[in-house]
C-alpha cells in the first residue's frame, strides 16, 4: 500500500513507484478553495473592456476633467462585442464601469459625472445596462472593475469619499444581475481634478479605503461573485500586465508587501504574487491580465500592433497553462465596437483553441477518472500508464489537480515507451487547475506514462490530456 488507513504517504514505497527521487515533504494538504472559487477556476479565459472618455481623448489615464460630453461613441453595439469576444473563446466580460478619471458608464445616483450627461442615447443610456444585458444573452458572465482612486470626485482622499465609492459599487452589484467578479485594483492616490481642486491627494493605501468593509458587502450583495485585487481575497494579480504566471505557479500564497512584512491592496512583492507560496496561507489563485494592444484604452496609432493570435496563445500557454487565468482586454473603439484587427485576432485565437483541444488523445486510455473529460471525477495515484488505440502524434500535455484536494503536487513528468524502457519526455512543477506542457517536437507513441516526482500529501489528479496544438 502506498498510504495507510489514513491516507498518510508511505514515504519509502511512493518514491519507488514514482521512480524519482523527490523529496517528500510531510506536511498537512493546506489552503483548499471555496465554491466560488472553484466555479471561477471552471472559466480560465474571459475578457476585459476598457472604454471611458479616454476613448476619445486618447488617454491611457484621465485627469477628472474631461466633458462628459466627450463620451459620443456613434455605432455602440453590445451585442456585436459580445459576439466578437465570444469569437476569442472567452467565457465572460470584466466592464470598467468607472476608471480613475471618475466617469461612470452608468447613470449613477453618486455623481453628476456620467452618462446622463451626454449626449449619447439623449443622456438616457446605460453602457452597464447594455453590456450586462448582451452578455447574459450570449452565454458570457458579467463582472465590473470599480476604480478606488477617483480623480474627478471632489470628496476622493476624505472620509466620505469611501462612502460614495460603496454606494457606487452597490447600485453595480444590485441592479444588474449575477457578478461573477469584482475587480478592484491598485492605483490609489496622486494629482486630479478633484471637483476644481486640480491638487496632489495622498492616501493611506492601508486605511483609506476600509477594504474588509467594502468586501463584507460585496459578499452581502453578491455571494457568488469572486473579489479580485492585489491581495484577494479571492484572486490575486498575477504581479505584471503581460499576462504571464511564474514558471512554478502556486494557487496558495501569503501575500507580502513590497519591502517585506503584511501586503495591502497597492502594496505588494510582485514576484511572490508571480509565484505563489508553496503551502502558502490562502488558496488565492492567480489571474493575469494583458491588453491585446500595447495601451488598455482603444487608440488609433496601435492598430498595427494588436498581437497576433499566436502571440495570445503563446500567453495562454503562460496563464491558463500554469494555473492561472487570462483575462484579456480588449478595447473597443469610438463607434462603440472592437476594431476589426482585434476581432480578426480574437477569431484566430479561438479558434487554435477550440481545434487544438478538441480531441484529447488520452481520453479511454487511462485511470478512468483522469481520461473521462470530467473535472469531478478523480483519481489518487503516483504512477499512471496510457495505452492508446493506435499511434497518436501530441505536442501538448494537459494535467489538473483535484482542486478540492488542495494543492498537493510539486512535480511530475511525463514518459513515453521506447523499446522495453521509458524515455522522460517533458517535467513540471505546480500543477494545480491546469498545467499545460508544451513539446519543443511533435510525439509519436501508443504508450505514454505520468509520474508525480513529489508530492506534500497523496496526489489527487482529475485529468491526464494529449493534444496537437494547431496551427
Ligand atoms: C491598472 C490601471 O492603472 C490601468 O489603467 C488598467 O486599468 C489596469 C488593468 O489596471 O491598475
Amino acid at each position: 500500500m502506498l498510504f495507510d488507513a489514513t491516507g498518510v504517504l508511505n514515504r519509502r514505497r511512493f518514491l519507488g513507484a514514482a521512480g524519482a527521487a523527490a523529496v517528500l515533504r510531510a506536511e498537512a494538504v493546506g489552503a483548499v478553495p471555496s465554491a466560488r472559487q472553484l466555479r471561477w477556476h471552471e472559466m480560465e479565459t474571459y475578457a476585459f473592456l476598457h472604454f471611458t472618455v479616454n476613448t476619445f481623448t486618447d488617454k491611457e489615464w484621465g485627469y477628472g476633467d474631461e466633458s462628459p460630453e466627450l463620451f459620443h461613441p456613434t455605432a455602440f453595439d453590445a451585442a456585436a462585442l459580445m459576439d466578437g469576444l465570444k469569437s476569442g473563446g472567452m467565457k465572460g466580460v470584466i466592464l470598467t464601469c468607472k476608471h480613475h478619471d471618475g466617469f461612470c458608464l452608468w447613470p449613477t445616483k453618486t455623481t453628476e459625472h456620467s452618462v446622463r450627461r451626454t449626449e449619447w442615447r439623449d443622456g438616457r443610456g446605460d453602457v452597464v445596462r447594455e453590456i450586462s444585458t448582451a452578455a447574459a444573452k450570449a452565454g458570457l458572465k458579467f463582472g465590473v472593475y470599480v476604480s478606488p482612486w477617483d480623480r474627478n470626485h471632489a470628496a476622493y482622499g476624505k472620509p466620505e469619499y469611501v462612502d460614495v465609492y460603496r454606494a457606487q459599487l452597490r447600485e453595480l452589484l444590485t441592479g444588474y444581475g449575477p457578478i461573477f467578479e469584482v475587480w478592484h485594483d491598485g492605483a490609489n492616490g496622486g494629482d486630479g481634478f478633484y471637483g476644481g481642486a486640480r491638487e496632489k491627494r495622498r492616501i493611506d493605501k492601508r486605511s483609506y479605503y476600509d477594504w474588509p468593509g467594502t468586501w463584507d458587502m460585496v459578499r452581502k450583495l453578491q455571494p457568488d461573485a469572486v473579489i479580485f485585487s492585489d491581495i484577494g481575497p479571492d484572486i490575486r494579480w498575477v504581479g505584471n500586465e503581460k499576462g504571464f504566471a511564474g514558471e512554478t505557479c502556486w494557487t496558495t500564497i501569503t501575500p507580502e508587501a513590497e519591502k517585506g512584512g503584511p501586503a495591502a491592496v497597492g502594496d505588494v512583492n510582485t514576484k511572490i504574487n508571480n509565484t505563489g507560496t508553496r503551502g502558502g496561507m490562502q488558496w488565492m489563485p492567480a489571474e493575469c491580465d494583458v491588453s491585446i494592444r500595447p495601451g488598455w484604452f482603444f487608440h488609433e496609432k496601435e492598430n498595427s500592433r494588436v498581437k497576433t493570435p499566436e502571440t495570445l496563445f503563446d500567453i495562454y500557454m503562460k496563464s491558463v497553462g500554469r494555473g492561472g487565468s487570462f483575462l484579456l482586454n480588449v478595447p473597443p473603439d469610438r463607434r462603440g465596437l472592437l476594431h476589426e484587427a482585434d476581432v480578426a485576432s480574437l477569431r484566430g485565437f479561438g479558434a487554435m483553441l477550440r481545434s487544438t483541444f478538441a480531441t484529447d488523445l488520452a481520453k479511454g486510455s487511462g485511470p478512468k477518472a483522469l481520461t473521462d473529460g470530467r473535472r469531478d471525477t478523480h483519481w489518487s495515484g503516483t504512477s499512471a500508464e496510457f495505452r492508446l488505440r493506435a499511434l497518436a502524434v501530441f505536442d501538448l500535455i494537459r494535467v489538473r489537480e483535484h482542486l478540492p484536494s488542495g494543492q498537493r503536487i510539486d512535480g511530475v513528468a511525463v514518459d513515453i515507451r521506447d523499446g522495453s524502457d521509458w524515455k522522460q519526455i517533458a517535467t513540471a512543477t505546480s500543477i494545480g487547475n491546469c498545467r499545460l506542457l508544451r513539446l519543443t517536437q511533435p510525439v509519436t507513441t501508443r504508450e505514454i506514462r505520468l509520474r508525480v516526482t513529489g508530492s506534500s500529501a497523496p496526489p489527487v489528479l482529475t485529468e491526464f490530456g494529449l493534444y496537437r496544438i494547431s496551427s
